[in-house]
C-alpha cells in the first residue's frame, strides 16, 4: 500500500467543513475521525461507529484511522480501576476492527492534551495561528485552562482532550497525578500497551501514540513522548508490530533540538501515522505554528517527506494544524483546523511527494 493522505474531520454537526468540501481537495483518501461525544473510558458502540463510517464511505473515503480513542486518567495514574477501563478500551478496539479501522491514535499526556497560550495569534500577513508563549506556561495552570475553556463556552465548541467534565475537576486531577513520577507514568503506559497488544493483533489494529505537545514537562506534570530516545524506549520495551507511533512533527519540533527526519529514518517501520506541521521559533523560546511550506518554519518539511519516501512509507499522513485564513476566525473555524491552509498543506506535501516518486521512476 502506498502512502495515503488523510484529513481530520470532526463529524457531522461538529465541524464546519463537510465531507463534500473535503472531496474537492485532490489526493485526500482517508478521513481521520472519532466519536467526539465519547468520554475517556466509554465503550464505542458498534451502531455509533457504523453511523460515522457509513457517512465517510458514502463519499468514497476510507475510515481506517481514528484520532483519538482517549485514555482515561485512571489508566495513566495507575489506579486499581484501570483494569476495567482497559477492558473497555479493548472492546473499543474490537468494535473498531469490525469496521475496517487500522490505526488508533492516542496520547498519554497527564491532565492536559495539546497546550497553547493563543489560538488566534496574528502571523503578520493577516492570518492567525496557534501560538505558545513560554513565559505564560509556568505555574498558573488554571489561567491557561480558563483561556482554552473560554472558547468552549463562547463558541459552543469542545476540544478533544479538553472535556469540560474533566477540566471542572482540575485541582482533583492534579492531586491524583501528584505521586506519578515520569518512571511511574512509563510503567503505566507499558502496562496499558501490554494488555492491548494481543487484541490489536487479533483485530489488525495498530496503536499509534501521539507525541506530547509541546514536548516538555508543563506545570510540574511529566511528559514522555518528547524525543527520539523516548520513541526508542517505547518501541523496544513493548516490541510488538502493533505498538507504533503517530509522528507529529509539529509537536516534536517545538523543541528545535529534535530532528524529525532522523526519527523517521530510524523508526519508519513503526510509524503508522504522520502528522505534518511546520513550526516557527522565536529566539526567546516562543513558537508559532506556520504554513506547511518548508521555508515558512524550521521543522524541515521537505526532509521529513524525503525520509518517509526513502523508507517506502506505507502508512497515513495528514496535514496537522493550519493557520486560519481569510474569513476564518473564532466562531467560524476550529483553531488549527480551518479549511484553506490545510488544503494548501495537502497540495504542498503531495507536490513534494509526486516529485519524489517521479525522481524515483515510480510515476
Ligand atoms: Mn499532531
Amino acid at each position: 500500500m502506498p502512502m495515503k493522505m488523510g484529513w481530520r474531520w470532526y463529524g457531522e454537526g461538529n465541524d464546519p467543513i463537510t465531507l463534500a468540501d473535503i472531496k474537492q481537495i485532490p489526493g485526500v483518501e482517508s478521513i481521520v475521525w472519532a466519536l467526539h461525544h465519547k468520554l475517556p473510558g466509554e465503550i464505542w458502540e458498534e451502531s455509533e461507529i457504523k453511523e460515522v463510517v457509513d457517512q465517510i464511505h458514502a463519499y468514497g473515503f476510507d475510515a481506517e484511522i481514528v484520532e483519538s480513542v482517549n485514555v482515561h486518567d485512571d489508566i495513566k495514574i495507575g489506579l486499581p480501576t484501570r483494569d476495567a477501563l482497559i477492558e473497555n478500551y479493548k472492546q473499543c478496539i474490537r468494535n473498531l476492527g469490525k469496521f475496517g479501522v487500522k490505526v488508533i491514535c492516542y496520547n498519554f499526556m497527564p491532565v492536559f492534551d495539546w497546550t497553547r497560550t493563543d489560538l488566534f495569534h496574528p502571523v503578520g500577513d493577516g492570518s492567525t495561528a496557534l501560538f505558545y508563549e513560554k513565559d505564560m506556561i509556568k505555574d498558573d495552570y488554571k489561567a491557561m485552562a480558563d483561556y482554552i475553556m473560554s472558547f468552549t463556552e463562547k463558541y459552543n465548541m469542545t476540544f478533544p482532550g479538553w472535556e469540560p467534565e474533566r477540566m471542572a475537576k482540575l485541582d482533583e486531577l492534579f492531586k491524583a497525578y501528584a505521586p506519578v513520577t515520569k518512571d511511574k507514568l512509563w510503567e503505566n503506559l507499558f502496562y496499558f500497551l501490554r494488555a492491548l497488544m494481543p487484541v490489536c493483533e487479533e483485530n489488525d489494529i495498530k496503536m499509534a501514540i501521539h507525541m506530547d505537545d509541546p514536548p516538555w514537562d508543563i506545570f510540574g506534570l511529566p511528559r514522555l513522548m518528547v524525543d527520539e530516545a523516548a520513541c526508542e524506549k517505547l518501541l523496544t520495551t513493548v516490541d510488538h508490530p502493533c505498538n507504533c507511533l503517530t509522528l507529529c512533527t509539529g509537536s516534536l519540533s517545538s523543541n528545535p533540538a529534535n530532528n524529525c527526519a532522523d526519527i523517521v529514518r530510524k523508526h519508519c517501520d513503526r510509524i503508522a501515522f504522520g502528522h505534518i506541521r511546520n513550526i516557527h521559533h522565536f529566539p526567546n523560546g516562543d513558537f508559532s505554528e506556520a504554513a506547511h511550506r518548508d521555508c515558512c518554519g524550521e521543522t524541515g518539511i521537505i526532509e521529513i517527506l524525503r525520509a518517509f519516501h526513502d523508507c517506502g512509507f506505507e502508512g497515513y499522513i495528514r496535514p496537522d494544524h493550519g493557520r486560519q485564513l481569510w474569513e476564518e476566525g473564532p466562531g467560524t473555524c476550529r483553531p488549527g483546523y480551518g479549511k484553506y491552509d490545510r488544503a494548501f498543506g495537502v497540495q504542498y506535501m503531495l507536490g513534494v511527494w509526486d516529485l519524489l516518486e517521479r525522481l524515483d521512476g515510480k510515476s
